[in-house]
């Protein structure tokens, strides 16, 4: 039965080009979702635009010394053209700058205003007197009171997701001078969401009672169940969008509050230029809406957008939120400001018209229910060994084959053996298949079926050999060949979510663009006998070592130049006296028990032999040694740190800690020759003084 669907990709922040990491979270699998609700008969907006403001790109512009606008304008084209360039199939790529978006965003506030659903208050705000501004956001990082990421930032900790307020940072610094902020007075735009405890239980209740993913139920529910607080959507900057209310002046909306109306406003600009109603997709209660993220944006499209369309009334609520873990490379974390990617416009320049190769590959190994590795050796092997030797394979030897032996004219078939019906049968089975993963959000295990097809085709020929029965049996040649011709049709359709420049072309090789979805398992016959096909071309072509070698090398030069970056060494610290220097009151210890803190990623509770006493240590170490690594260890402690608590566990003590030469995370090893004065650090509650 068709359906209204209106299905959001994150809109990407408009400071960098687009990489892998993007693609494999959030636009390969909801472009495969769009492409097949179309094609099997669905009303389908998929939308998407340019996030333009925010923080990030005020830094950008800064650091480059031209305007936010600059930036944007910069960066949205390049966005949308090799968005446009990989086949992502929007229906509108629109901007958060757009007019239509300005004034969309505007009235919701209003609304919300009107109706009395923001709690209006004056409270301090970190504030950076050198650079004259309020810091919230990005413009300050600091400690992350979860979990102990030293890098969080105001409004959220990309380490364990953590949606926070800047004030929560535990030292925090300012972005723009490193200075410590101070507080200052200052009227803001609260959203209680604490007043949307209630609904918001109900409906992840509800959700996950529709299969939402257990990432994203998991990471809500605890959300929900630690306690949700007022959150401010109003921010002291002046890049943004105005606040349209009295005492707004000088302020402008909190980029993660006007973002998700920029899905909003999309919607409205194609409706205008489409002749449709954007209403319908919005607000009519039998629209299905799924917004297609990345993990590190579930507190703001489940949590806080929801929220917001609640306490507006008037709009529907996401059907599902299908969240995608992250990708990593090369078993690095993706990083834009240490150029460890592999960016699209560069992809679309070394691998043309590859598109496919890199679809397949992302969709292939997707980060869909854990972190997953990119690695150049596996996107080769899934180019030659899947799509070059079992699909590319099949559709060669039956497009060859048909010209050889019939000049491409499909020869009419005879009876049909038990093997041509149990294959035509199990083609037909297909479309089922692969619509109840993609219906479930599992793209991997999709593509994967789709590949099981052409298994099919390419063990269909092997078994009955149509080369060796041309000499004998011309009758038998003909029902194979047009069997494995129905085969191929069916590819060609199926394939269009997956791999649409091959869908294209290999409906181009047959000549026929004429069967649906549906068709592959209700036609008996999906390409006709007499039907003349044409020459064909390579659908993929093989990859060589040494177009991956070039790949490989350009990440080991963005290696070198990290480390070329890492050791300028950071300019010498204020003098002290040497009296300063005999405070530090350093034993050797020896570690005796270490564990895990729960729900972190970086700290151990360690029970450490100080020769004084026998004292618990937190510190944040766990990402380089595992419990087991340490026990027993001898270890430099500083002793007479004034105590402090981390998630309810005092730590009375430092450890010391230096790096090896390879920037590795090492002990100041008391039985070692370890240098003491190569930058040594101390690890205390995730916290590395240098
Ligand atoms: N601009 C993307 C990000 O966090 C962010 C998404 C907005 S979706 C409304 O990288
Ligand atoms: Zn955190």
């Amino acid at each position: 039965m068709s359906k209204r669907y209106t299905i959001t990709a994150a809109l990407p922040y408009t400071n960098g080009p687009i990489h892998i990491g993007h693609l494999a979270g959030v636009y390969v699998p909801a472009d495969i979702y769009s492409r097949y609700l179309r094609l099997t008969g669905n009303d389908v907006a998929f939308i998407c635009g340019s996030d333009e403001h925010g923080v990030p790109i005020t830094i950008k512009a800064k650091k480059e010394g031209v305007t936010p606008q600059d930036i944007v304008d910069k960066y949205h084209a390049i966005i949308k053209q090799s968005f446009l360039d990989f086949g992502i199939s929007f229906d509108n790529y629109s901007r958060t700058t757009a007019q239509i978006h300005h004034d969309t965003a505007q009235e919701f506030f209003k609304t919300l205003y009107d109706k009395n659903e923001f709690v209006e208050e004056v409270t301090e705000q970190l504030y950076d007197a050198e650079a004259n501004q309020f810091l919230a956001d990005r413009f300050v990082t600091g400690t992350c009171p979860k979990c102990g990421n030293e890098e969080a930032y105001g409004d959220q900790c990309e380490s364990c997701g953590s949606s926070l307020n800047a004030t929560d940072l535990i030292n925090p610094k300012s972005a723009i001078t490193g200075n410590v902020p101070s507080l200052k007075e200052t009227k803001h735009w609260f959203l209680p969401l604490n007043k949307h405890e209630d609904f918001l239980r109900e409906w992840i209740l509800k959700g996950h009672k529709k299969d939402w993913k257990p990432n994203v139920y998991g990471q809500v529910k605890s959300w929900i169940d630690d306690g949700l607080r007022p959150r401010a959507v109003t921010r002291d900057l002046d890049w943004g969008i105005p606040v349209p209310v009295d005492g707004g002046e000088g302020k402008v909306l909190y980029v993660w509050f006007d973002a998700p109306i920029g899905y909003i406003s999309a919607t409205k600009e194609w409706a205008a230029r489409e002749g449709k109603n954007w209403e319908d997709y919005w607000k009519d209660e039998d629209t299905k809406l799924v917004h297609f993220i990345g993990k590190d944006n579930i507190v703001f499209h489940c949590i806080i957008f929801p929220s917001m369309l609640k306490a507006e009334g008037s709009y529907i609520l996401p059907e599902n939120v299908p969240a995608n873990e992250f990708l990593n490379l090369e078993g690095q974390k993706l990083s834009t400001s240490k150029n460890w990617a592999v960016w699209l416009p560069d992809y679309l320049i070394d691998f043309p018209n590859q598109q496919d190769v890199l679809r397949y590959a992302l969709t292939a190994n997707a980060p869909e229910t854990k972190d997953n590795d990119f690695t150049w050796k596996d996107f080769q092997a899934r180019n030659n060994n899947e799509l070059v030797a079992i699909f590319g394979n099949f559709i060669n030897r039956v497009v060859v084959l048909t010209n050889k032996y019939y000049d491409g004219i499909i020869p009419a078939p005879s009876d049909y053996s038990t093997i041509d019906e149990e294959t035509l049968a199990a083609v037909k089975a297909y479309p089922a298949v692969i619509s109840s993963s993609i219906e479930r959000y599992r793209f991997r295990e999709a593509s994967q079926e789709l590949m099981n097809l052409a298994r099919l085709g390419n063990k269909y020929l092997a078994d009955e050999e149509p080369w060796k029965t041309f000499k004998t049996d011309e009758a038998r040649t003909k029902t194979v060949m047009f069997i494995a011709l129905q085969i191929a049709s069916a590819l060609a359709v199926l394939s269009e979510p997956f791999l649409p420049f091959t869908s294209t072309k290999l409906k181009g090789i047959l000549n026929s663009n004429d069967n649906g979805w549906e068709d592959v398992s209700t036609k008996d016959i999906l390409i006709q006998a007499a039907h003349q096909i044409g020459k064909g071309e390579l659908l993929f072509s093989k990859i060589e070592d040494s177009q991956i070698e070039e790949q490989l090398q350009k990440l080991e030069a963005s290696k070198k130049a990290n480390e070329a970056e890492k050791k300028v060494t950071e300019p010498q610290k204020d003098e002290i006296t040497f009296d300063d220097f005999t405070k530090l009151d350093l034993r050797v210890g020896t570690i005796l028990e270490a564990e895990k803190m729960p729900k972190t990623k970086k700290l151990l509770v360690l029970k450490v032999d100080t020769g004084i006493d026998t004292r618990t240590i937190v510190s944040g170490i766990a990402e380089s040694f595992s419990p087991e690594d340490v026990i027993g260890k001898r270890v430099t402690v500083l002793v007479n740190l004034a105590p402090r608590a981390l998630r309810g566990v005092e730590s009375q003590g430092m450890i010391l800690m230096t790096e090896d030469k390879d920037g590795n995370l090492v002990f100041v090893n008391p039985d070692t020759s370890t240098a003491l004065n190569t930058g040594t650090h101390g690890v205390n509650n995730g916290l590395q003084i240098s």
